[in-house]
């Protein structure tokens, strides 16, 4: 080791907090012979397999990306190790690389902080768990401090250290990443809360409307990415056209383009719009067909519709509607409904007792159904329903300024929750339709007249996460 290195190997030194004092510095250097502790990065592999099952998946990706980080800066570490290794003694380029290796140092410190204050954050967890995971850091600290003394001598066990820690972080990957418990089919976890409204229009007809449906298509056709449609219904909730804006702005400021696409020239006839829960989904709209128990799919781009019929004792034509204590909704008997798989359509049948039945509706030309689901929530108790990563959320009325979403039926596990507890602030008392847009994670109301949209927050304790 050179002398000039010493000025800053001291710097580097005190970020362990174990400065040696100066004299004895060189001396510690040249004697040092630990060798590299394969068992202790055994036990920290075998702590981090063993903590995994206990692990929240949230937790597993934070703890996965700060090892992954660190991962990256031993790397780095390494070749520049190297270089200063090759490097001939001429003083300036020896001590420049020791500041490179510092700042290194300083980087890894931060993300063994990170780690720190990451296993503190999470309460959640078991204070078993929280355990493994301090014992987990604190090997993982010391390994770094070993490091630093490799370092400072400049051997050549980074390469050791480095593989060893791959390993580690392999073994953390390969037993995290298949165990991670999933909330429905995505990864960001149940719904935490919906902010909002985010959007609150009348748009072109300045409350004409009372009933009727909005909303973005998850699925677009190339070059409609952009675009908002809107149902609106006639009084009695019958309508026979869907309404194209070609941007959010021009749904607000009321500027049609291209307008209406036409189903049929009159209502109520054959494949007329039924009630408001209708939804629009790969280029087509889905909805309740007129007087009939079944699900409508009207093509925009033929024009043409085709259906599927719903199993027999399908309640239809205002028989089992959405409703609260002092009304029903009236011809909102089927709910369709998106999320990131596709399209679903809520509904009950006398077998089921009234009880909300789910099922997935294909993309099949005709379209059928596909697996079906019955729970235990009564349908008139529900004022409506909608769908996000195959979860079914379904709310109540509180009051005219608040709804609530009140229950949840996860489709991967079957499992049933009566005390989800979010709350919608609305802005009118009557939620006629309600959807979740999977492209924005967006909620879509059309409530007296008025277009509204609400965000919807997911994930994993307390922590929310939206992506956008
Ligand atoms: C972890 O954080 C706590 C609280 O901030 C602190 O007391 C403790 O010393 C830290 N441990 C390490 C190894 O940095
Ligand atoms: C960890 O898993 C991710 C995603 O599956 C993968 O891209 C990465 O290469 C893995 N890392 C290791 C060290 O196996
Ligand atoms: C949900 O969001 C609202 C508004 O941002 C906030 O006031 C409320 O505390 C949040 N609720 C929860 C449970 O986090
Ligand atoms: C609409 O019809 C066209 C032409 O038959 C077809 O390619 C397209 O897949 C249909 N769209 C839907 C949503 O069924
Ligand atoms: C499963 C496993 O390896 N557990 C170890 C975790 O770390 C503690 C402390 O280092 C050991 O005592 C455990 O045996």
């Amino acid at each position: 080791m050179k002398l000039s290195a010493i000025v800053p190997l001291w710097a580097l030194l005190s970020l362990t907090q174990q400065a040696p004092p100066r004299e004895k510095c060189s001396c510690e250097l040249s004697l040092e012979e630990k060798p590299f502790p394969h068992d202790k990065l055994q036990t920290v592999e075998g702590n981090a397999t063993e903590c995994k099952t206990h692990v929240t998946p949230e937790k597993a990706l934070e703890l996965e990306s700060l090892l992954l980080g660190l991962e990256k800066r031993l790397t780095q570490l390494h070749s520049d190790v190297s270089i200063l290794e090759n490097e001939d003694d001429g003083e300036l380029y020896g001590v420049l690389s020791l500041f490179v290796i510092e700042n290194e140092m300083v980087a890894i410190r931060h993300l063994m902080d990170k780690l720190n204050r990451t296993t503190l954050e999470y309460q959640v967890l078991t204070a078993d768990t929280i355990q493994q995971l301090e014992d987990l850091k604190f090997e993982m600290t010391k390994l770094e401090k070993f490091d630093t003394m490799k370092v400072v001598m400049g051997r050549r066990v980074n390469r050791h250290l480095e593989s060893a820690l791959e390993t580690c972080m392999s073994g953390v990957n390969s037993t995290v990443a298949p165990t991670q418990e999933l909330y429905g089919t995505c990864e960001r976890g149940p719904l935490r809360n919906i902010t909002g409204p985010v959007i609150n229009t009348q748009g072109e007809f300045s409350g004409s409307y009372a009933y009727g449906a909005w909303g973005r298509d998850p699925k677009p056709e190339a070059g409609k990415e952009r675009w908002y449609w809107m149902v609106p219904l006639t009084s009695s909730q019958y309508g026979h056209y869907v309404r194209f804006y070609s941007s959010l702005n021009a749904l607000i400021i009321g500027v049609s383009n291209p307008g209406n696409i036409q189903i049929s020239p009159s209502n109520p006839t054959t494949n007329t719009i039924q009630g408001p829960n209708n939804v629009l989904y790969g280029g087509a709209l889905y909805y309740n067909c007129y007087n009939q128990d079944a699900v409508c799919r009207f093509n925009l781009t033929t024009k043409t519709v085709t259906n599927v019929k719903l199993p027999k004792g399908t309640r239809y034509n205002s028989k089992s509607n959405f409703c609260h204590l002092e009304t029903c909704f009236l011809l909102t008997d089927l709910d369709l409904i998106t999320d990131e798989s596709g399209v679903w359509v809520v509904y009950t049948t006398t077998q089921a007792l009234g009880n909300l039945v789910l099922s997935k509706v294909e993309e099949t030309e005709p379209p059928s159904l596909g697996k079906t689901w019955t729970t235990s929530v009564y349908k008139r108790s529900v004022s409506n329903t909608f769908m996000a990563c195959g979860v079914l959320y379904a709310t109540r009325y509180i009051n005219t300024n608040m709804e609530e979403v009140f229950y949840s039926f996860d489709t991967t596990t079957g499992m049933e929750n009566f005390k989800v507890g979010i709350f919608i602030n609305k802005v009118s008392p009557n939620i006629y339709s309600l959807n979740y847009s999977p492209v924005d994670q967006m909620l879509y109301v059309y409530s007296d007249a008025k277009m509204v949209s609400y965000k919807a927050l997911f994930g994993y304790s307390d922590l929310y996460s939206s992506q956008e």
